[in-house]
C-alpha cells in the first residue's frame, strides 16, 4: 500500500471500537447445595433470587449456564471471585469464561 492509499485501512476500521466480550460460565457439580450456588450467583454476579434460581437450575439440569457477559478482565475477575468463594466454602463450584464468537 502506498503513502497516498490508505483506502483500505481507513475502510476496515470501526469508528468506535468494541472490546469483545467474555461469557461466564457456571458449571455443575454434585456435592454444591443448591441454596449455595444460588447465594453466590446474587453478591458475584448482582441478580435477583428469581434469576438466580433459575440460572442454577439450568446448570443442574444441562451441565452448564451462561451466567452473564463482560469485558474479558470483569468475567475473569468475577469467574474467579465464585470459585473462590466455592473452594472457601469446601465445595467444587466451578466457573470458567470463554470469549464470544
Ligand atoms: N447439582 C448440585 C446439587 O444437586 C447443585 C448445583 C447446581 C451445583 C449448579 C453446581 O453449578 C451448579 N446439589
Amino acid at each position: 500500500m502506498s503513502d497516498s492509499d490508505t483506502r483500505l485501512r481507513t475502510k476496515a476500521r470501526r469508528k468506535t471500537q468494541r472490546p469483545k466480550l467474555h461469557k461466564v460460565i457456571l458449571v455443575n457439580d454434585d456435592f454444591t447445595p443448591r441454596e449455595f450456588v444460588v447465594a453466590v450467583l446474587k453478591a458475584v454476579f448482582r441478580v435477583n433470587e428469581d434469576q438466580s434460581y433459575r440460572i442454577m437450575m439450568t446448570a443442574h439440569r444441562r451441565g452448564v449456564c451462561v451466567v452473564a457477559v463482560y469485558t474479558k478482565d470483569v468475567a475473569e475477575t468475577k469467574a474467579s471471585e465464585g470459585t473462590e468463594a466455592g473452594k472457601a466454602a469446601g465445595y467444587p463450584l466451578m466457573f470458567t469464561t470463554e470469549p464470544e464468537e
